[in-house]
């Protein structure tokens, strides 16, 4: 009998290709992604992938041609395809942002009504004006948006932005956020048990990965009248383990703490008396 498998729509090459074949590679897939591929095979998981344009994932999926995608929340929003978002990747993140140019007097949403605005996305612009009850004209075109009020192609624009540098050069404002974006996996809705009991071996790497990513290991000697303080900072997954050090008085302590409470809570065991703290990137992290 033929083996199941899944197959899995990454980008070929853009801004989600890296991340996207790095996530496998982190949940132990192996695979050769040479240069120009469009299809490829694992050697150690039920996976086929293809590597496709982002916007041609959510109608693959859709179709079944493909039971698996990676791609980024605003084009499935604007793919407006029946596909399912099984799980946040937590990269590629950005925001669809509205924009003005610098001088423009801008007050309120209100301000919007009865310019043109630029856009690659026009249904979810179209959909937030609606809901906005904000009447403006939408014109869609598909590269080089943040140009168009200079040209006198448009009024305003609603594009991607993530540091905000591009708007900036272009001497554009932001105005509104319309959606918040990163890269997710979705899935085909039919999935036939057999896969669906692939796509959860998948997932919990994926997760495990995705934890590991989240999270640095902690280590740091404390003297053992502090013990119980520092171990209120670093609950850690369970609690935190705690090993005499050979100089007596003193304990080695680790732990997990979350990478963006990392600098908070090193200060605070700076003063509690904490030294030699060493922090770890984890690999895989399993709850
Ligand atoms: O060829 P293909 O169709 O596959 O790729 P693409 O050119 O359509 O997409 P690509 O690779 O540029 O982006 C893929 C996905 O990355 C997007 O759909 C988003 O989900 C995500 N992403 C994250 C971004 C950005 N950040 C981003 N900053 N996509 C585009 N940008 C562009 C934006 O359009 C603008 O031109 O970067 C510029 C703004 O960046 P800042 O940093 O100056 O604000
Ligand atoms: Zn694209």
């Amino acid at each position: 009998m033929k083996e199941e498998k899944l197959k899995i729509a990454l980008q070929k090459a853009g801004r989600l290709s890296e991340d996207s074949v790095g996530l496998l590679k982190k949940c132990g897939i192996s695979f050769n992604d040479g240069f120009g591929k469009l299809k490829t095979e694992a050697v150690n998981f039920p996976l086929e992938i293809f590597f496709l344009r982002d916007d041609d994932i959510p109608e693959y999926v859709a179709d079944g041609v493909a039971d698996l995608g990676i791609v980024g929340e605003n084009v499935v929003a604007e793919a407006c395809k029946q596909v399912e978002i099984i799980e946040k990747l937590g990269f590629a993140r950005c925001r669809l942002s509205i924009a003005v140019p610098k001088g423009f007097h801008y007050e309120s949403i209100k301000s919007l009504s009865g310019l043109r605005i630029a856009t690659a996305y026009p249904k979810v612009l179209s959909d937030f004006l609606k809901r906005k009850g904000v009447e403006a004209e939408v014109h869609v075109i598909s590269g080089s948006v943040e140009i168009a009020p200079s040209i006198g192609l448009a009024d305003a624009i609603c594009d991607l932005v993530s540091s905000g540098s591009t708007l900036f050069t272009n001497g554009l404002r932001e105005v509104e956020t319309v959606m918040h974006s990163e890269a997710v996996l979705i899935a085909h809705r039919n999935l036939k048990d057999l896969q669906k009991q692939i796509l959860e071996k998948l997932l919990f790497r994926i997760r495990a990965v995705k934890s590991a990513s989240e999270n640095k290991y902690i280590l740091l000697n404390v003297p053992n009248d502090r013990i119980e303080r520092i171990c209120r900072l670093l609950p850690g997954m369970k609690s935190p383990t705690v090993m005499p050090l050979a100089e007596s008085g003193w304990s080695s302590v680790h732990s997990v703490i979350h990478k963006d409470d990392f600098w908070e809570i090193v200060e605070k065991l700076k003063q509690e008396g904490a030294q030699g703290i060493l922090v770890i990137s984890i690999d895989q992290m399993v709850r």
